[in-house]
């Protein structure tokens, strides 16, 4: 049998057989398997006819058909089927292959599997793969982090079949792929897009909520209202897909999107984010809505109860339809900014835990085309990086800080509405209360703190007095003398 195989794909469901597809269209001999081996054959009859693919129909057999060191990547589901492959394949392949896993994987998986796989002498990629059917068949972003010395082994390939981007400094064609860190810092990385994505989706549905609700539109005119703003600062994947999706009609001629149960899936990933954030102590508040939003979606039938109990009042808003959509778009543009300075500064904090060195323009880039984030707006992240690589909050950043100024107006007037009339914001509103938090020299954790000691002798630091230094009150008068640890978790 002659190793002729660049690389093998394991798993033919619609994300292993689209990356495949797109591997042979740049020139690659791929080796297909999969677990439930008939669908290797319908594979190659089918989707695959005509290519160079090769079909395994083994591990083993897989394995000699690849060139040295071999390339395995696997598009299985994610947890247990990974941990079972990764086992036969070590058994199979040999010191210095590459074991790549192309999943949805916790990073904290990816982190202990890249130490063991090492451990055995192997080499190990852990990559976010966005953008669905389409990016993997197309081209997709794709975040590979793990072991350094695989890269140089994979970039080529990856790099080839990835997104390309224009980038908006140099003008060059970018693919959007580059090496993300060690460990689990791909699967991170990956991670932070999806709940990023699950902000944007909130945000947006929001905006259409208010339109709907509040100004009385119908999904025809919100179709012009997206269609507008998608050829602006808005301009995204996600406000083209609103655009279209608010255009469909059902079969009797209907708007589809009014015909659609108001309860939404998840398959864990945003959930994953702010679980993180948590651990973290970083408050990415709009992700953390938009988790919970869907969980309040969820919650149908309770819903539908307690619409009965607090009939909803008049929620129409007064006023000029006009300047409101406007109102409306500023107040999207300003919540978006800080859930991408929420999940920049979520990034940094992980990064400086698991000892990453992560790079920021890089990551914008890699998000600019091929996935479900993709905007123009990440250019000027990635410009903002560029600039100053070393910028702490992405708020601070002169272009950002332009922008959230000329929306704050309008974000408070969409949101102060809403809450008057009703209408839930809760993504728009959060990040308005992060916003006017962070940006607070004085919060009211000077009362917390007093309450914590009072009651837990936790002990607090003063404002005449050099941080690290903790006092206790005996505030009844009757309290012992020993203060509790001054520890945080
Ligand atoms: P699925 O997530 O549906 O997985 C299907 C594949 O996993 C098949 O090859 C199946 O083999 C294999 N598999 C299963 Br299921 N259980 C297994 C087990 N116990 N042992 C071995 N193999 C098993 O496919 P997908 O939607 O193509 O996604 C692949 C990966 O990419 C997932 O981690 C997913 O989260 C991620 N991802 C998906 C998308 C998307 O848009 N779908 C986007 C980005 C990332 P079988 O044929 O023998 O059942």
């Amino acid at each position: 049998m002659e190793a002729v195989g660049d690389i093998a794909v394991i798993g033919l469901a619609v994300m292993g057989q689209n990356l495949i597809l797109n591997m042979n269209d740049h020139g690659f001999t791929v080796v297909a398997y999969n677990r439930t081996v008939s669908k290797v054959d319908d594979f190659l009859a089918n989707e695959a006819k005509g290519t160079r693919v090769i079909g395994a129909h083994s591990l083993q057999e897989m394995a000699a058909l690849l060139k040295k060191p071999r390339r395995v990547m696997l598009m299985v589901k994610a947890g247990k089927p990974v941990d079972e492959f990764i086992e036969q394949l070590l058994g199979i392949l040999e010191p210095g292959d590459i074991i790549i896993d192309g999943g949805n994987s916790l990073f904290e998986d990816t982190i202990r599997r890249t130490k063991y796989v090492e451990s055995k002498g192997l080499l190990y990629i852990g990559t976010g793969v966005s953008g669905g059917e389409e990016g993997a068949r197309r081209g997709p972003s794709i975040m590979p982090g793990g072991s350094p010395a695989a890269w140089p082994h994979v970039k080529p390939i990856f790099q080839a079949i990835a997104a390309k981007v224009t980038d908006p400094q140099t003008g060059a064609e970018e693919p959007c792929c580059d090496w993300v860190g060690e460990g689990g810092a791909g699967h991170y990385v990956k991670m932070t897009h999806n709940g990023i994505e699950y902000g944007d989706m909130q945000l947006i549905c929001e905006a259409y909520h208010i339109m709907k609700d509040g100004l009385g539109m119908t999904p025809d005119e919100m179709h012009e209202v997206f269609k507008e703003w998608n050829e602006g600062e808005l301009k995204s994947y996600l406000i083209e897909i609103t655009r279209d999706i608010l255009a469909k009609k059902d079969d009797d001629g209907q708007p589809l999107v009014d015909k659609i149960l108001d309860t939404a899936g998840q398959k864990g990933t945003g959930k994953w984010t702010v679980i993180s954030s948590q651990e973290l102590g970083i408050p990415i508040t709009l992700i953390a809505e938009a988790v919970y939003s869907r969980c309040v979606s969820a919650m149908k039938d309770q819903r539908v109860e307690a619409s009965k109990v607090f009939p909803p009042s008049n929620s129409r808003f007064a006023g000029d339809r006009k300047r409101w959509i406007d109102d409306i778009r500023k107040a999207l543009y300003a919540s978006k900014i800080i859930s991408y300075a929420q999940g920049y500064m979520l990034m940094r904090a992980a990064a400086e835990h698991y000892g990453w060195n992560l790079n920021y323009g890089g990551i914008a880039l890699m998000w600019r085309g091929g996935c479900i984030i993709r905007s123009v707006f990440l250019g000027e992240i990635k410009k903002a990086f560029d600039k100053n690589p070393n910028l702490t909050n992405l708020l601070l950043d002169p272009f950002f800080k332009k922008a959230i100024k000329s929306c704050t107006r309008s974000w408070r007037k969409v949101v102060s509405m809403a809450v008057r009339k009703g209408i839930p914001v809760p993504a728009l509103s959060t990040a308005l209360a992060f916003f006017d938090g962070f940006r607070s020299a004085r919060l009211p954790a000077n009362l917390l703190q007093a309450q914590r000691d009072y009651f837990g002798a936790h002990t607090y630091e003063r404002v005449d007095a050099p941080r690290g230094q903790f006092f206790h009150t005996n505030w009844t008068g009757h309290g012992g003398r020993v203060a509790s640890g001054t520890y945080t978790v």
